[in-house]
């Protein structure tokens, strides 16, 4: 996910040239292909000509032509002419100067409070190992992982008052505007966690009607933290908001095998939630 820092100092990029051709007929070798791996979801522009291009699934995209080489003296031999001296010099390649953006077009958004344990999760999802800690504001940029081909965002925290710009504010939330699934955290440990869930949803639904119209599961986090009980208690609570509700420790191997498993089906996201 990281891979266009690649980009950060090495910005010119050139295929090898083609060696020449030499005496007894002898062709110049090909200048091999330059190939450059990006990660899927970048998007090339060439700043000269606007055209532009979405890696969105592993593909190879031809961006610049090397030169056609030139022919040597063998080519201009002719019933006259049977030992010319001409020959002509190759052509130069192509050459384009290119923009690259990474653009988070995430499948699934995590989306909750400051320290709800969204980023604990998307480490305990994917590969991804974004910064985690026991204080509000840990995350400040969106953190992308895969989980069987389907990206997740873990954004920075929401407080009230975000639709207005308070704490990290709302700027992250385009980067989950695409996504099919919202997965609400939810602290279990919380005293009341209809306050918390709707602190969220309300700003949600300030900054864009649709976002918070989107399919939602509710996920209550660091349930190893509560008794059974009082987690029982607080799942019928929740389920009073009428969305699908979850619950999980990233210490427990079946809650997280369980939520990757719900995550992967990615098809039935609509059936998730419950009409309201
Ligand atoms: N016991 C327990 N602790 C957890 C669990 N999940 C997260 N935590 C802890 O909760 C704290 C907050 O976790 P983060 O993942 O940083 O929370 P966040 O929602 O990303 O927080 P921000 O980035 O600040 O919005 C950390 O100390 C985690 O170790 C869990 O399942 N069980
Ligand atoms: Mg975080």
């Amino acid at each position: 996910m990281t891979a266009l820092q690649q980009f950060q100092f090495k910005k010119s990029l050139k295929a090898e040239d083609g060696v020449k051709g030499d005496r007894n007929n002898l062709f110049g070798r090909k200048g091999k292909d330059l190939v450059i791996d990006v990660p899927v979801g970048t998007r090339l522009s060439d700043l000269d000509t606007g055209w532009k291009t979405d890696i969105d699934s592993e593909k190879t995209v031809l961006i610049a032509h090397g030169g056609r080489g030139g022919r040597g003296n063998n080519e201009f031999k002719s019933s006259t002419n049977q030992s010319p001296t001409t020959a002509e010099k190759g052509e130069l390649g192509e050459e384009q100067k290119l923009r690259l953006e990474l653009r988070l077009i995430a499948d699934i958004g995590l989306i909750g409070l400051p320290n709800a344990g969204k980023s604990s999760l998307l480490a305990a999802l994917t590969r991804a190992r974004p910064k985690v800690g026991n204080y509000p504001f840990t995350t400040l940029e969106p953190n992308l992982g895969a989980l069987d081909g389907k990206i997740i965002a873990d954004i920075p925290g929401l407080i009230e008052g975000a639709s207005k710009g308070k704490g990290l504010g709302i700027k992250f939330l385009k980067h989950i505007e695409k996504t099919k699934l919202l997965v609400h955290c939810v602290d279990a440990t919380s005293e009341d966690l209809l306050r918390d869930y709707k602190t969220v949803y309300n700003e949600l639904m300030e900054y864009s009607e649709s976002l918070a119209k989107k399919p939602e599961i509710i996920l209550l986090t660091k349930t190893d933290l509560i008794g059974d009980r009082e987690l029982i208690t607080k799942q019928k609570l929740v389920a009073s908001l009428k969305k699908k509700v979850y619950s999980c420790s990233i210490y427990a191997e079946q809650d997280v095998t369980h939520l990757k498993n719900l995550i992967s089906k990615g098809d039935t996201y609509h059936k998730l939630t419950y009409d309201t």
